[in-house]
């Protein structure tokens, strides 16, 4: 880029500007950074101070009103735009005793990662999954659903959705059903049973880019975990990192977003890792920090159970566990992947 300026070379910027040209040489190294410019920074949602907003917001507004009650976690450096990192959306959700969030479906695909609370359900496309903590639940593109609680107190769950893609993409469509509800076509645990066991009906013709599988329920996700720990088997950046998968094709339960559950032991510090993939954390379990560190310069995030984080791509990280811990996350790995974009760096 010249120096000083050069009055010109500003002046032929003016008249090309006006036909809406733009010279490239004055932002190319912008453009093309040596390495990745990620707008979104580290940051914790702390759920002690969430959760009473969350509750209050129980008293403003129904679930029904709302369509859907849940307070956006906007990354600092994006407000306004409705992204928690640079292309992933995050929010948390409550419905209360009663309560219906209407039948609608979109482009954009979604997922759930429970919380708190118990006895609410989500049905997709017609079948009702019930949700306890921990559970994580799939509603494909373009499937119908809808949201009901028929338990006692507050249900919370972190909603993850690819809706900046599919924006940067111009590929969004959404529709309202006419009723709350999707008329009900299965039992709850249809899909789970028929697809949850290394077992397909035979003929079966799925296909779908996104598993027929939209619960995949915390208790047999923890006891993996617990029995991979059980033989100290750890990796040096993941401790224990499981990945969920769709079942017909062994590839990534979704799409457009990776998804993982991961168990840090207690005492476990890891290696320093960054790769270029955009995440989001939830805390399940225990407590612990993440440690980021650049060129020199530090900062640290103190988690525990129900918190949320974002690690931005291209961050270099590191985790230390004060106890036994067990993290959900979400990317936009898989996005990567397939582009041939995705890269990782193990230690420093
Ligand atoms: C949505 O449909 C849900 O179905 C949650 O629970 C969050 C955020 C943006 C757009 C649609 C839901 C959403 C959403």
């Amino acid at each position: 880029m010249p120096e000083t300026p050069n009055p010109d070379r500003t002046a032929f910027y003016e008249r090309i500007g006006e036909h809406q040209m733009a010279p490239l040489w004055e932002v190319i190294h912008k453009l093309v950074a040596k390495t990745p410019i990620t707008k979104s920074v580290p940051f914790l949602w702390d759920y002690e101070t969430v959760r009473p907003f969350l509750m209050e917001s129980g008293t403003l507004i129904s679930a029904k009103e709302a369509e859907r009650r849940v307070l956006v976690l906007e990354n600092p450096t994006l407000r306004g735009e409705s992204r928690t990192v640079d292309t992933l959306y995050a929010g948390l959700q409550l419905i209360l005793p009663g309560e219906v969030a209407p039948a609608h479906r979109h482009t954009p695909s979604a997922l759930r990662f429970i919380v708190e609370g118990s006895r609410a359900y989500t049905a997709v496309n017609g079948e009702k999954t019930y949700m306890e903590p921990g559970d994580f639940i799939i509603t494909p593109s373009w499937a119908w659903h809808d949201h009901g609680h028929e338990g006692d107190g507050p249900m919370v769950w972190l909603d993850g959705l690819d809706i900046p893609i599919v924006h940067f993409l111009g590929s969004t469509f959404a529709e309202s059903y006419a009723d709350d509800q999707f008329p009900t076509n299965a039992p709850p645990g249809y899909t789970l049973a028929r697809y949850g066991q290394n077992m397909k009906p035979v003929g079966d013709t799925y296909d779908a880019p996104t598993s027929p599988i939209f619960s995949y329920p915390y208790a047999r996700a923890r006891e993996t975990l617990r029995r991979m720990q059980d033989t100290q088997d750890l990796d040096a950046c993941f401790g224990i990192k499981m990945e969920y998968l769709h079942p017909l094709n062994g590839g990534p339960a979704m799409p457009t977003m990776s998804t993982y559950l991961q168990a840090l032991p207690s005492g476990f510090r890891s290696t320093d890792y960054r790769a270029t993939d955009h995440a989001v954390y939830s805390v399940v379990e225990g407590s612990g920090m993440i440690v980021f560190e650049d060129e020199g310069k530090q900062s640290t995030l103190s988690w525990k159970a129900k918190d949320h984080f974002t690690v931005p791509g291209w961050y270099r990280h590191r985790f230390e566990a004060d106890e036994d811990a067990v993290l959900f996350s979400f990317s936009d790995r898989i996005v990567q992947e397939k582009l041939g974009l995705w890269r990782e760096q193990r230690g420093s």
